[in-house]
């Protein structure tokens, strides 16, 4: 358990501001979370003391340039328990995961062949899938959810078949926060012989990922919304797989030799990083990493469940409030309408008391069509919130009705 809490906030600086002359309340974490002074220091002291390209140089900045970059792949590596180092590709985020995936993998399939995307997918998870499919003649097709914003999983047996190429589900639902069952779609993939890419941006910063155990074909996420800069991401995949998979950009960096005949392309992970990366803010998403493994993320986990059944304790108090979503398991994300009130005056009036929350479809349509609402309010929480927050922010919805009624 997290037992200083507001030792633990001391390391966000950005905590101690304000907002509209209150003290900031930010459950705003599921869109990007906020960065500890250590990821911000290893950012800055390579910024002044370390800048160099990587993997260019014979000089001695480039050497340690070079090092400090690797590092965090062999950090991500043990992070999220993968076997080689060469299976993870560092990207801009998991939305260009996804289009890497969707363009490199989707070039390997044939006309007539499915890709199966769940209903509850953010649309990073959908449009890269949709255009491959449309390009190269595949079918796209939709696992459908229940009311309570589940897959519903014999919807799901019963859509896989011999076509079916790949399974693509997200861990954690960033519209409703059901934690889905992966471990189970994974197993039923791969029984019917497809592979599953499984978009973790909403679990890494609140759940042990272990890729060996989950057996999953690719994983992927974002470094901003786990405590490191934007800009920064990984894709997982099985070396075997990512070893047979055609290059998606191409450029310096992923050959080993050109001539105007033609290119012998580098190894993975190389293969699938052309052109100079973001070597600062991989170097701040090993800064990230070396964070969570100090506290322990088993701890954050427990923590936030503490703090999300507060939450909900208390929201499902607030005279009409609606909660969209209502999953078995949930991560610390709730998706709330409140009477009549629009979405983005929630957002606006309680911005007025220093709290920071998302409103919107949060690019996730589907979901939106389906509980046939144009949007929600959502709130998101991390480890470093407070149950005093969510008394403040439980206030402000109170006074959000008041200004309405
Ligand atoms: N969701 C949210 O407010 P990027 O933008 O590439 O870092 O992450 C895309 C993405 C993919 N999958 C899921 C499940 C996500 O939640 C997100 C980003 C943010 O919900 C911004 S839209």
């Amino acid at each position: 358990m997290i037992n200083n809490i507001n030792k633990l906030r001391q390391n966000f600086p950005i905590l101690k501001r304000e907002i509209n002359k209150k003290p900031l309340v930010y459950l705003d974490n599921a869109a990007s979370t906020q960065r500890p002074d250590c990821v911000i220091e290893a950012v800055s002291e390579y910024e002044k003391k370390c800048h160099s390209n990587v993997h260019r140089g014979v000089h001695k900045l480039s050497y340690i340039a070079t090092k400090s970059y690797e590092s965090t792949r062999d950090k991500v590596k043990k992070y999220i328990n993968a076997n080689d180092c060469k299976e993870i590709i560092f990207t801009k985020g998991a939305t260009d995961s996804l289009n890497l995936l969707a363009s490199s993998l989707g070039e390997t399939f044939k006309s007539g062949d499915e890709i199966m995307v769940s209903q509850m997918e953010h649309h990073s998870n959908i449009v890269p899938w949709q255009n491959i499919c449309k390009k190269n003649g595949l079918n796209l097709v939709m696992i459908p959810i229940d009311n309570n914003g589940e897959i519903i999983k014999e919807e799901f047996n019963k859509l896989l078949n011999n076509k079916t190429r790949l399974v693509a589900i997200s861990h954690v639902s960033n519209a409703l926060g059901t934690i889905n069952p992966i471990k189970e779609f994974i197993d039923e993939s791969h029984k019917n012989g497809s592979l599953i890419v499984i978009d973790g941006a909403q679990a890494m910063s609140h759940m042990r990922v272990d890729v060996k155990d989950l057996d999953c074909d690719f994983y992927v996420f974002s470094g901003h919304k786990m405590f490191a800069p934007t800009g920064t991401g990984v894709l997982f995949g099985k070396k075997e797989l990512l070893e047979i998979m055609p290059p998606y950009q191409f450029g310096g960096e992923m050959i080993l030799s050109v001539n105007f005949n033609q290119t012998q392309y580098n190894d993975i992970p190389y293969k699938f990083e052309a052109g100079t990366p973001n070597i600062s803010g991989v170097i701040g998403l090993g800064a990230a990493i070396d964070y969570l493994e100090d506290i322990n993320i088993d701890k954050i986990a427990q923590y936030e469940s503490n703090l999300l059944n507060y939450l909900l304790e208390k929201i499902i108090d607030v005279p009409e409030i609606k909660i969209i979503g209502t999953p078995r398991k949930r991560s610390g994300v709730v998706s709330f309408l409140l009477g009549d009130i629009h979405p983005h005056d929630i957002g606006t009036i309680i911005d007025k008391e220093g709290v920071a929350i998302r409103t919107g479809h949060h690019c996730a349509m589907p979901i939106m069509e389906f509980f046939k609402i144009p949007a929600t309010a959502r709130v998101s929480i991390a480890h470093y919130n407070t149950k005093e927050e969510i008394d403040i922010f439980i206030n402000a919805l109170y006074k959000a009705k008041e200004i309405f009624s």
